[in-house]
């Protein structure tokens, strides 16, 4: 298992749309893994395979407190969508900033398991939206795609210039901060 480095916005890589997986074997099992272990470690609720650099339909959730409901989506396609939600959006690629987004409220989900098999579910609340968003950037979309430009190019210049200023910042560095 490794940490995988988190692409920031703006970074163009994030704007790349992924290609299906296909075969699931024990590389994309490896994938899956690392995925899970950079999103606990941030500590974030989703994480796409987009976000580490591979331009992969896979996505990994887990919106439980205590890390016991982990969710692993391989060439994810949302089959329905019902209702409407507004919710604050964070993201592991536009660290600091928060938009309210507007999204379905449920929809059901079609996705290869980590076995390589097909399986459905019906999902709404945090889940629901999660999984949304991180289809989204298998597509090259963000959720700050949502808001105005003016606070998207106000959210893109904070990051070039924090970027600027800590331009090695990555996994390993995170990984020592416990040290200092
Ligand atoms: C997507 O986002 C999401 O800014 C997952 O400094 C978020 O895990 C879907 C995070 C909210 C629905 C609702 C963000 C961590 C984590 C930050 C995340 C940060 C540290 C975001
Ligand atoms: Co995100």
């Amino acid at each position: 298992m490794a940490l995988r480095e988190i692409l920031h916005f703006p970074d163009p890589r994030l704007r790349l749309v992924a290609r299906p997986v296909e075969g699931v074997d024990d590389s994309v099992r490896t994938l899956i893994d690392d995925m899970f272990e950079t999103m606990y470690a941030a500590p974030g609720i989703g994480l796409a395979a987009t976000q580490i650099n591979v331009q992969r339909r896979i996505l990994v959730a887990d919106v439980s407190e205590d890390q016991s409901a982990p969710h692993c989506l391989i060439n994810p396609e949302i089959l329905s969508r019902d209702g409407e939600e507004e919710m604050d959006e964070g993201c592991l690629s536009v660290p600091g900033f928060y938009e309210r987004v507007r999204r379905a409220e449920r929809i059901r989900v079609r996705a290869l398991n980590r076995d390589g098999e097909s399986f459905e579910m019906a999902v709404d609340g945090l889940l629901a939206v999660c999984i949304q968003h991180e289809i989204d950037h298998l597509d090259g979309k963000l959720f700050v795609d949502y808001i105005s430009t003016l606070k998207r190019n106000r959210i893109r210049k904070k990051l070039v210039k924090q970027a600027a200023r800590a331009p090695s910042e990555g996994p390993s560095l995170a990984g020592s901060a416990a040290n200092l």
